[in-house]
């Protein structure tokens, strides 16, 4: 009889922390979430019950900038696999609350790899690195040799958290990977990322809710795929017998006015009716073009992303029409 695999999972209460969850319990896992203390617990674990997976997980208290509870997380969950998911993710926030994403997002990876180290010393760590550490780069499309230019301090804070997980890999011999992962999304993407801030207005004005839509720079291109597949790049990673870095992409890049398009098109809505530009949501310095070369994740991994762009903006403008129908008749 083969013992189940035990996984921890931080950043379990975000979006891949979800997709994650479940693709993990699908697996046969255990599955373990660090979750930080909250006043308002009531909201936490919302995507994990529209998944239906809430009561499957096991949530420990813990913050990624705090080394003794992540000590005692790892004692507790007695983990095979680690996915570090955990960070101050939305970039325009880092450079209202720098400090808190570089203690989170750069100083949070230390701890981690600290605390697997001490902890948990058998155990696979994965990383979630991100596309926007190549920022100003203007090689294109990017892959795992591209050199980096990060352009925020999420970004900076995020290099950190890469080259820390190579530098433990390389001398501590860990089994640390790295996901180089390009811009996901789904239903269960934030309100604040820019897929779904657009698919939520789309619902709104559909419903007759709302008129408008206020926009900030419209021209940035990014390479988009669906988060159920992204999480699946992941766990490969910490399947293969040696560790390594990855970028996860799909290959298509994609004007943020086009993907607007997309969406309001979907909805039988014209874009150019609703939406407005709004200075005050550009940002200090802009990522134009990210498209990344996923060959090494498919050669080696065997990973392809099977979701297309007009499918998940799809689901996610009909998933949006759907919450809110559902809180309308709720009153
Ligand atoms: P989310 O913003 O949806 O989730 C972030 C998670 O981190 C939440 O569970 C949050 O908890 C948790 N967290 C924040 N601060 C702390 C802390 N101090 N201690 C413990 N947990 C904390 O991110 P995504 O799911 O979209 O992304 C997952 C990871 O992948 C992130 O590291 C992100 O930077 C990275 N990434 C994401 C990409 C994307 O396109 N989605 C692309 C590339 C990288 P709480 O619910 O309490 O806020
Ligand atoms: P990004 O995602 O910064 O790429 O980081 P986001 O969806 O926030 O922005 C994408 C692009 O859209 C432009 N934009 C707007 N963005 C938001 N949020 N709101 C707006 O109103 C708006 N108008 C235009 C932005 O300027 C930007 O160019 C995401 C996060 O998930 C990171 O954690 C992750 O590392 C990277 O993707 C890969």
């Amino acid at each position: 009889m083969t013992t189940q695999r035990r996984a921890l999972i931080t950043g379990i209460t975000g979006q891949d922390g979800a997709y994650l969850s479940q693709l993990l319990l699908d697996e046969g896992y255990e599955v373990f979430g660090v979750m930080r203390r909250s006043a308002s617990a009531e909201i936490i674990g919302e995507r994990l019950r529209w998944l239906g997976i809430a009561g499957r997980v096991k949530l420990i208290s813990a913050n990624l900038i705090d080394l003794p509870s992540l000590l005692d997380a790892m004692a507790e969950a007695r983990p095979d696999e680690v996915y570090n998911l955990g960070a101050q993710s939305f970039v325009k926030t880092s450079w209202q609350q720098p400090y808190v994403t570089t203690d989170v997002t750069a100083g949070g990876v230390l701890n981690m790899l600290e605390a697997v180290r001490r902890a948990a010393p058998k155990a696979r760590f994965y990383q979630a690195s991100s596309s926007e550490m190549y920022g100003g780069s203007k090689i294109c499309p990017q892959n795992e040799d591209t050199p980096f230019y990060p352009r925020s301090p999420y970004a900076v804070a995020k290099l950190y958290g890469h080259w820390i997980t190579v530098n433990y890999r390389e001398s501590f011999a860990m089994h640390a990977s790295s996901g180089i992962l390009f811009n996901h999304e789904s239903p269960l993407r934030g309100i604040e990322f820019v897929t779904r801030k657009v698919t939520d207005a789309v619902a709104r004005i559909k419903l007759g809710l709302a008129r408008e839509l206020r926009m900030g720079n419209m021209e940035p291109m990014r390479d988009w795929g669906h988060a159920r597949d992204y999480v699946r790049a992941m766990w490969l990673m910490l399947q293969q017998d040696k560790p390594g870095d990855y970028v996860v992409a799909t290959g298509r890049t994609t004007s943020v006015q086009e993907m607007c398009a997309m969406a309001f098109t979907h909805a039988g809505l014209n874009w150019r009716d609703h939406v407005t530009i709004d200075p005050a949501l550009f940002r200090p310095a802009e990522v134009d073009r990210l498209q990344g070369d996923a060959t090494r994740a498919r050669t080696v991994l065997g990973w392809v992303p099977k979701i297309s762009l007009e499918e998940m903006i799809g689901e996610m403008v009909d998933a949006d029409i759907e919450r809110l129908r559902a809180r309308m008749a709720a009153g």
